[in-house]
């Protein structure tokens, strides 16, 4: 039952604001149809893609016309309500001379990604490629008058790397008939069906006839098509490449896979194949004055979290104008790539791990085998893992140089002490066993322990009552660089609940914190948090309402101390009063009093 919750906890598929009203994210679609393609393998054990905005917006760079615009690059024209007329004179001035095929292909290698999607047309419906089917392409309406896309896909294919092409089939800023550019022409009289026979599909054809064995096509933010003429669409498509796997956004439901909202990564385990998909700043097109980078070790450990849950990260980069990828990209992936090439095993391959989160960090799985992804080495190096009882350890040992580790077991937990070792972004620990390990659910008591300086307790392992709910609340702080943070949301009556089971490895005193946001007319409304019978009152601290477009602060609000003994408690939590929601409660934190 749990991990129906889980599933639908991940942002909700399409909402019914109609079509030109929808914002980006009320646009994506994360529901596949579940039958599994022949061709699907491949995508499965890849488990980490290099995804690439490349457009007229990146000759751009984020500005126009002197004023800079933050977020996603690639909406410029619609961000700035640039004018077809204006937007041709930039591809009169794309000329990427410094692209270079075996350079980006190399990058991916060298990177450990193991394939990689391109974009053949974006929203602003400009071709990156040489099409017959319009002029607003890279051959005829640019100085550089070639088409990259050959020799990127040879140049991918020469690597072992599967190729694939992003199509933005419903929106199209150029045509008038294409979706969502309201601001050149009428929405409400646009024949969207005479743009898809005219351009988008004829197109796709191109894509799928020209270009070598595409290993998936990316399809993104649908629209103007039925579920009949969608399954058409697909069904004609897939005579020209049956062995090319269609992403969710196609929509309606018929990818042969998951993509799940911008920059999502889910709770916990989600069966089937499915991607996670990240920038790596904040745009997914070239911005000059965006150098939010994400570090090796973020890299390495959401590929480890991504897996962990049993899908894959599709990581962007931006190029340029110039056809340069940015160096932090260059430089910070090739990082990525070494330690892929010492830890491979605990990712390729590898499908969710069957020991749940932990104070250490996530665990995959490979038959007999649980890698387990230190991602926070605790302070004496020591390990607590809750196994099954009934499994038999063979041996555990280090993946990086298959150096044994000593164990013992206590029950259903393994005690694994570590040597001493130089800090990683994630050191993998492999442990052999004979035996069925289950599925893990999510009401598995959370494990605490004075070890870690902080012991978190995020509220997909709650328990709810009443009016409780798990909502996974989406907003951007720019425009376009999505966040999801899953809460439990109305609690409004004493009645309504929240309960959490945890298990504490050692006794201790430990402080009980509650991380939250309040809206401002919630603020200063009581609250206790019932520590096995015990009471700790707290009295709510504003921090802000939920807006769309803006950040969701959390305050972190200590509810007290407990004496906690070694074994299993539990801890609920409610409003005292009825009527307002209490706050929107993100996680619980349980601290050690050193
Ligand atoms: O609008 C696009 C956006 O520009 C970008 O391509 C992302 C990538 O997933 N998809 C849409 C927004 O979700």
């Amino acid at each position: 039952m749990k991990k129906a919750v889980l599933v639908s906890l991940l942002s909700a598929t399409i909402l019914h604001s109609p079509l030109s009203a929808q914002t980006m994210d009320e646009m994506w679609d994360n529901r596949s149809s579940g039958k599994e393609h022949a061709n699907i393998n491949w995508f499965k054990d890849a488990k980490f893609g290099m995804f690439i905005h490349w457009g007229l917006y990146s000759k751009l760079g984020g500005e126009w016309k002197g004023k800079k615009y933050f977020g996603s690059g690639e909406w410029i024209m619609n961000q700035a309500r640039i004018p077809v007329k204006e937007y041709e004179q930039v591809a009169a001035n794309f000329n990427p001379i410094d692209f270079n095929a075996d350079e980006w292909a190399q990058l991916a290698a060298d990177a450990g990604m193991k394939y990689m999607v391109i974009t053949a047309k974006h929203h602003e419906g400009f071709s990156m490629y040489d099409s017959k089917v319009t002029s607003f392409d890279m051959t005829d309406a640019t100085p550089y008058k070639k088409d990259p896309m050959k020799p990127l896909s040879e140049a991918a294919r020469r690597r072992g790397i599967q190729f694939g092409f992003y199509y933005s089939q419903f929106q199209d800023w150029y045509e008038p008939n294409g979706g969502k550019n309201g601001w050149d022409f009428d929405e409400s009289k646009k024949n969207y069906q005479l743009y898809y026979e005219q351009k988008a599909i004829p197109q796709i054809k191109e894509l799928l006839t020209q270009y070598g064995p595409l290993g998936i096509l990316w399809f993104d933010t649908p629209g103007g098509m039925t579920k009949e003429q969608t399954q058409n669409f697909i069904d004609s498509l897939r005579l020209l490449q049956p062995g090319c796997l269609f992403s969710s956004r196609v929509g309606h439901g018929l990818g042969d896979y998951k993509d799940l909202g911008d920059s999502e990564i889910p709770s916990g385990p989600v069966p089937g194949a499915w991607e996670s998909l990240y920038t790596h700043n904040d745009s997914w097109g070239y911005i000059q004055h965006d150098l939010n980078f994400k570090t090796p070790e973020q890299i390495i450990q959401l590929l480890a979290q991504v897996a962990s849950r049993g899908g894959n990260l599709l990581l962007n980069v931006g190029p340029d104008g110039n056809g340069r990828i940015p160096e932090y990209s260059i430089k910070y992936l090739k990082e990525v790539g070494k330690w892929l090439h010492i830890n491979g095993e605990a990712i390729y391959g590898t499908t969710y791990g069957k020991i749940p989160d932990q104070p250490w960090g996530v665990s995959t799985s490979a038959p007999g085998k649980q890698f387990l992804h230190v991602l926070k080495m605790p302070d004496d190096r020591k390990l607590l893992v809750p196994v099954n009882s009934k499994i038999a350890i063979n041996k555990i040992y280090l993946v990086k140089n298959k150096q044994a580790v000593a164990f013992t077991r206590k029950g259903n937990d393994l005690i694994i002490q570590l040597p001493a070792l130089p800090h990683s972004a994630n050191e993998v620990v492999v442990m052999e066993y004979k035996g069925i390990t289950p599925d893990y659910t999510l009401s598995m008591p959370v494990t605490i322990s004075s070890r870690f300086k902080e012991n978190l307790a995020e509220v997909v392992r709650a328990g709810l009552q009443g009016n409780a709910q798990l909502k996974s609340l989406t907003y951007s702080h720019y425009y376009g660089d999505w966040k999801h943070t899953t809460c439990i949301t109305d609690l409004k009556d004493s009645t309504d609940g929240i309960s959490f089971n945890l298990r504490f490895t050692d006794a201790a005193d430990y402080r009980i914190i509650l991380e939250y946001a309040c809206d401002p007319a919630s603020a200063k409304q009581e609250g206790v948090l019932l520590f096995n019978e015990q009471p700790l009152y707290f009295r709510t601290l504003k921090t802000g309402s939920f807006e769309k477009n803006a950040p969701l602060l959390f305050i972190r609000q200590v509810a007290g101390i407990v004496s906690a003994k070694a074994g299993e408690a539990r801890i609920s939590i409610h409003p005292v009063n009825n009527g307002k929601e209490l706050f929107k409660l993100k996680s619980l934190i349980v601290e050690p009093v050193k």
